[in-house]
């Protein structure tokens, strides 16, 4: 069975991450001892394909970041820092501390290897090679099985308007640590951005779920690229989101006050509102069981579970609940 994950950055790599785990396991299948060996098959493509918002993407030091491509990438290759969950594990930072010597602004902390990303997606970028190729190389050079796709290999740029006037994503969420109340989001492209390459047909798989994802600033960045609405509201596979909303909070990140300040109620009940046209099952958590009843309503179905995955047991946990769910 195919899936598609759709993904921003944290919340989205730890579902991928179990989705892995899961469709991993089963697609190891014992070869019989009775039969002799069938020539090896093509290699086959991954059951699964994560497509990433670049909405965050932004440049620094001359430098091209695509801070979610990142997150997913690292965590599904294993390198990635759990306890920020961005960035790589065990890193050093001499060069930022050269940069800052220099009189270079370092708000946007910068590890010495995850430079060594940043260097070879600029090149490759600077050689013409669309984003998705650059992807798909730094994906395999790490080991990642899964496919990564991102949303557009053209430009778009989340924009977030706030009381002090319209902010630059990471400015927003690192420069500003996301202390300004939202009033506002542009998808800066939007209007020209083309799915990227595999986005439309990851879209037709018999599964695509909606990471607990940011609505706002990973999933509508996703879904503004020309198209991608539409061939999810259409899909003929089965569509699941996860509310990244538990309890009435989010786990981590700006999702709740941004619900709020955008006038939507800040529950799982809340999101299966934004989301109720464009999937068929929402995934709540325990805790919000009282509102499976008004989530039918909308005509969902609702599945009810702990949906707080922390690490590798619990994120293949719900994985393994998601595909049952297909
Ligand atoms: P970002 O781009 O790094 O902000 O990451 P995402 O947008 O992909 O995910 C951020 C969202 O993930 C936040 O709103 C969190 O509440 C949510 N999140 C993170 N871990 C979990 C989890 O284990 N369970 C659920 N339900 N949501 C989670
Ligand atoms: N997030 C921070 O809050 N502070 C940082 O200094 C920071 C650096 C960083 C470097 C590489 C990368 O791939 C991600 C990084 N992030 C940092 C995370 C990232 O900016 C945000 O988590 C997402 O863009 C939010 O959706
Ligand atoms: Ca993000």
């Amino acid at each position: 069975m195919n899936v598609t994950l759709l993904a921003g950055g944290v919340g989205g790599a730890r579902l991928a991450h179990g989705l892995d785990l899961a469709l991993g396991a089963a697609t190891t299948d014992t070869p019989s001892t009775t039969t002799p060996p069938a020539a090896p098959p093509a290699t086959p493509a991954h059951p699964l394909t994560v497509v990433v918002n670049v909405g965050d993407d932004t440049e620094l030091h001359g430098l091209a970041i695509s801070p979610d491509i990142d997150t997913v990438v690292y965590t599904l290759a294993g390198l990635n820092d759990e306890e920020r969950g961005w960035g790589l594990r065990g890193e050093s930072y001499a060069t930022l501390s050269a940069l800052r010597d220099l009189g270079e602004d370092t708000w946007f902390t910068l590890g010495d290897r995850d430079l060594a990303t940043h260097i070879v997606r600029t090149q490759r970028l600077h050689r013409g090679e669309p984003l998705s190729a650059v992807t798909a190389h730094l994906a395999r050079s790490m080991g990642v099985g899964p496919r990564i796709v991102p949303a557009t290999d053209d430009h778009l740029a989340t924009l977030v308007d706030t009381p002090s006037g319209r902010l630059g994503f990471q400015e927003y969420f690192v420069g500003r640590q996301h202390a300004d109340a939202v009033l506002g989001l542009h998808f800066d492209g939007a209007e020209t951005a083309r799915p990227g390459p595999g986005v439309l047909d990851a879209l037709a798989a018999e599964l695509v779920v909606l990471a607990p994802s940011n609505p706002f600033l990973s999933i509508e960045p996703l879904l503004a690229v020309r198209g991608v609405r539409e061939a999810l509201a259409t899909a003929r596979g089965r569509r699941v989101a996860v509310s990244p909303i538990v309890g009435g909070q989010a786990i981590k990140g700006p999702a709740a006050q941004i619900l709020e300040t955008l006038g939507h109620e800040v529950s799982a009940l809340g999101v299966a509102r934004i989301y109720a046209d464009l999937v068929d099952v929402m995934v709540i958590d325990d805790r919000d069981a009282g509102l499976a009843g008004p989530i039918a309503d909308l005509g969902l179905a609702v599945h009810v579970t702990d949906t707080v995955m922390g690490g590798p047991p619990g994120r293949e946990r719900l994985a393994r609940e998601l595909l049952a769910l297909a």
